[in-house]
């Protein structure tokens, strides 16, 4: 009897140690640590709104940008609060430049940084290096097999590993006034499942993929010791359950599952967009549940947003009830490129009644996740 009750306790401590060390980085600092755990808990509340770029730069009412203004999102315009989440991208910092691909200033992200989290906002930071073995081909030139060629050649290794340094140097700069670390969610080699990338499914195998993934969050986390990460794996647009996890590193390289997912061709398209990403939600969110992992939108939108309703009727249907952490739209880049309303905006009015529809999380919905 006393050897049942003790192997039956000791299973339970072994079911709750696994799920309490889900997350893949047992070092991680107490405030990422606390992140992490506090966004299962804020699934029940709701889904947060998120924006890449949001606080470097947008558009003013007359369509012009404006890039130089302090703690100003086009969101926060709209209705009076930042997006949840903000997006970061650090393409360029492998190239020792001082902006990032889109012109951001590196210091000037790392402000906006501190600005979220002080506001209680979550970063995410995604990465559109140039193509580490040769720094003059841009993210999208398409060479193949630059992986296998980092992973089999010992000088290739150190040049890649030269870029992480890097990029563990820029992320152990990010602290709050307190001096903490700040916690990111970060988010490598993104739409993989595409091959518009140097990183993408045409380029490598399967397997070259995630031993590269693993590589480098190996090497990020008990060379570099950077311990402020959660790490998002995010597909493009996927076809079912064994195509997202072709390439999926396993439970252990992994905190977060996404997906990318764009609306193009509106209106003819409205349907198959709306049934498509509530197909892969479904699909993501039984995984999350399966692995215990979080699960998220992690880019989305329609360009120009040319749909004036469609954060109501196209996105809204979407979240809804999903248990989503996140759903984040691509940057205000241009007047030909945007993804979020800006005062005057012929959707601005949807945008607000989303806004203050159930379970859609803004700034002041997301106090205390760094406790
Ligand atoms: C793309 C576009 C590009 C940009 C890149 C990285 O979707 O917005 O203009 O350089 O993302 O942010």
């Amino acid at each position: 009897m006393t050897n049942h009750i003790g192997l039956f306790s000791s299973l339970i401590l072994a079911i709750l140690t696994n799920m309490s060390t889900a997350q893949i980085d047992k070092k991680a600092t107490s405030q990422t640590k606390a992140l992490y755990t506090n966004l299962f808990a804020l699934q029940e509340k709701g889904t947060m709104m998120g924006h890449q770029d949001a606080l470097a730069y947008g558009l003013n009412e007359n369509r012009t940008r404006w890039t130089d203004a302090n703690n100003r999102s086009d969101i926060k315009t709209v209705t009076g609060e930042h997006p949840a989440v903000v997006g970061h991208d650090l393409g360029h910092l492998e190239l020792k430049k001082d902006k990032n691909l889109d012109d951001v200033p590196f210091d000037k992200m790392k402000k906006s940084i501190q600005t979220v989290y002080e506001y209680g906002g979550i970063n995410t930071i995604s990465w559109h290096p140039n193509n580490p073995l040769d720094l003059n081909k841009t993210t999208w030139d398409k060479v193949d097999n630059t992986i296998p060629r980092i992973l089999t050649d010992k000088s290739n290794l150190k040049k890649y590993k030269s870029i992480l340094t890097r990029l563990a140097k820029f992320l152990k700069t990010l602290k709050g006034v307190n001096g903490e670390l700040i916690p990111v969610i970060f988010r490598p080699y993104h739409e993989h499942t595409g091959s518009w990338f140097w990183w993408g499914a045409g380029h490598c195998t399967p397997d070259e993929y995630k031993e590269f993934w693993q590589m480098t969050v190996d090497y990020m986390i008990k060379k570099k010791k950077v311990h402020n990460l959660i790490y998002a794996y995010s597909t493009d647009n996927f076809k079912n359950e064994e195509h997202y996890l072709e390439r999926y590193p396993g439970d252990g390289y992994v905190d977060l599952l996404g997906f990318d997912t764009y609306h193009r061709n509106a209106p003819i398209s409205d349907s198959s967009f709306v049934s498509n990403a509530k197909r892969m939600v479904g699909t993501i969110k039984k995984l999350g549940n399966e692995k215990n992992k979080l699960f998220a939108i992690t880019e989305t939108g329609l360009e120009k947003v040319t749909k004036p309703e469609w954060w109501t009727k196209i996105l809204y249907p979407i979240i809804q009830e999903s248990k989503l952490s996140y759903v984040l739209v691509w940057r205000n880049g241009r007047p030909d490129h945007f993804y979020a309303p800006y005062k005057g905006h012929e959707s601005e009015s949807d945008f607000i009644q989303f806004y203050n529809m159930p379970g859609t999380l803004f700034e002041k919905d997301v106090k205390n996740l760094y406790k």
